[in-house]
């Protein structure tokens, strides 16, 4: 009863927001703003305090939130991270690319150097372009020598700057690179790192359980740095490695630093944030912050520093010249490999609002994610029903700022993303581990796939199924109900619509194992 009442609450107060169909105002000739594109790290869609939820609090993003267009139907192109990033980069669906996986941290460059990119657009429109934080895009050629120059990478698809981890929190090598180089690196002390055997004397997570500060659950039983054992092994670069509770900051003060200096010319950055993907490591001073353990602290601490960059931003007298886009790589999961009390501390929260499934899964949670506009002065307030997918941003941003460039599975919706209209994508492929699956409108069909209905380590729905799976999230946004046998004909359209898109390869995917 109290959930309910909450919920009705909630939703009377967003109803008080006006829908994105505010004309554009004649005449309007705009001078073509900053961009700055805050991409958080399995963070759900239920997670941020504009979202509804209601344990933990984020001031900072409602602010993006209140004061621009609050997408309800905003789409990661993946529910994991190397797919997404690859599309939101790109403007290339991920199941065109079969090496756009979740990566390894000694994989190659997923993006060829000759492809258009978001950076490259910008580029040629005379910005100065920026990376900080997650890349887990591949680095190099799959022969990386870390005591070197590290290429291809960011600086090679076009990033004049980038300072980045190469994959994940919790994949090796754990240390910042900065345009190329490992940043603190002491040349006595080589890096090597190996995804298939440990170097002679190493300790790790499985054998050397004693060392750790947070256990692992499954997977991350490999090299052990800062107290933490991760997924790869790693050996030598003592200075050079990262300390995690200092990471939100590490890489806050570079994208502060990179707003200072760029200020005088047109730029874009992509501060591509850590938190909430694990391991959940807040600075002391988070610690404690919500009643939901390190899972909900980081969210706190990822809420402060965008807020921290926001105050840059104003300080600089670049908010009404800077378009901030907010969203997530996928959809929200508690326990992804260690145990940081994320799943016995959840409480009444729901990471996935009122969505089935999570990060990993083909239903809803896993894609649809917090998905935010916002720009000083030239955004009215509202809240947009419109289907927008980070594959678009591209296409449109290019529109916005007066570039030619298109990019086919990357839609031109500029006057969706600055709330002028609500007419978004009427088809959009959805993707996880591999498999993909239909929004057109209203409806969703989930093709039927082999494997698990239910991930054991992780504890979500992955949406498979032997039958195809027919949901009307208009009635049914839970996708409780499936309709695909009383429905014949929407479903034949759908699956029509599906395998003209897509083509008819989805049949012969292998999902991605999940113990
Ligand atoms: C999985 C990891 C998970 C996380 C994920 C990538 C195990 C058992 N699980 O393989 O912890 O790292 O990969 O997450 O190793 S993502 O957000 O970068 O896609
Ligand atoms: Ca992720």
């Amino acid at each position: 009863m109290m959930k309910y009442l909450t919920l009705t609450v909630l939703v009377a107060t967003l109803a008080i927001f006006n829908s994105c169909n505010t004309p554009q105002k004649p005449g309007e000739n705009l001078k073509p703003p900053n961009v700055v594109l805050i991409y958080a790290d399995d963070l759900g869609y239920g997670d941020v305090s504009a979202y509804g939820s209601t344990e933990i609090q984020t001031p900072n993003i409602d602010r993006l939130a209140e004061g621009g267009v609050r997408f309800s139907n905003g789409y990661a192109s993946s529910a994991t991270c190397s797919p997404s990033r690859y599309a939101l980069l790109t403007g290339v669906y991920p199941w065109r690319n079969e090496n756009a996986k979740i990566l390894p941290g000694t994989a190659p460059l997923i993006i060829d150097t000759a492809q258009m990119t978001l950076p490259k657009m910008f580029n040629e429109m005379g910005y100065h372009t920026g990376i900080v934080g997650k890349w887990h895009l591949g680095l190099g050629d799959g022969q990386v020598d870390w005591n070197q120059r590290i290429s291809p990478g960011p600086n090679e698809v076009g990033f004049d700057y980038a300072y980045i981890m190469a994959a994940t929190q919790d994949r090796v090598p754990t240390v910042y690179i900065e345009n190329g180089r490992v940043v603190r690196l002491d040349p006595e002390d080589p890096i090597e790192v190996n995804y298939r055997e440990n170097f002679p004397g190493e300790p790790t997570g499985k054998e050397n359980p004693e060392m750790l500060k947070m256990k692992w659950h499954h997977g991350h039983f490999n090299s052990i740095v800062n107290g933490i054992s991760r997924i790869g092994y790693m050996k030598g670069g003592a200075s050079a490695r990262w300390v995690d509770e200092n990471m939100a900051d590490t890489f806050l003060v570079r994208a502060q630093d990179y707003i200072v200096e760029h200020k005088d010319e047109p730029f874009f950055l992509y501060y591509a944030l850590q938190q909430p993907h694990v391991p959940r490591t807040p600075h002391p001073r988070f610690v404690g912050k919500t009643e939901l353990g390190p899972r909900g602290d980081v969210i706190v601490e990822a809420d402060w520093c965008i807020g921290e960059l926001i105050n840059t931003l104003e300080k600089e007298g670049l908010l009404e010249n800077t378009m901030i886009i907010l969203s997530s790589d996928n959809g929200p999961v508690l326990n992804d490999g260690y145990y940081d009390d994320a799943e016995e501390r959840v409480g009444t929260h729901t990471p996935a609002g009122p969505l089935r499934g999570g990060k990993y899964s083909l239903f809803e949670a896993g894609t649809r994610v917090p998905f935010i506009t916002y720009w000083k002065g030239q955004i009215e307030p509202c809240v947009s029903d419109a289907v927008v997918s980070q594959v678009d941003l591209l296409s449109s941003l290019a529109s916005l700022i007066g570039s030619q460039i298109r990019v086919s599975d990357s839609e031109e919706l500029p006057d969706v993303l600055m709330g002028i209209n609500d007419q978004g994508r009427e088809n959009l492929i959805l993707e996880a581990t591999s498999r993909t699956a239909l929004r057109k409108g209203e409806w969703i069909l989930i093709p039927p796939y082999n494997g698990p209905a239910i991930s054991k380590s992780v504890n979500i729905e992955l949406g498979n199924s032997d039958e195809y799976q027919l949901y009307d999230l208009s009635e049914d946004l839970g996708e409780q109900n499936n309709l695909a046998e009383t429905n014949p004909d929407k479903l034949q359209e759908m699956i029509a619509t599906f395998e003209e898109i897509r083509g008819a390869g989805y049949k012969n995917i292998q999902p991605l194992e999940l113990k």
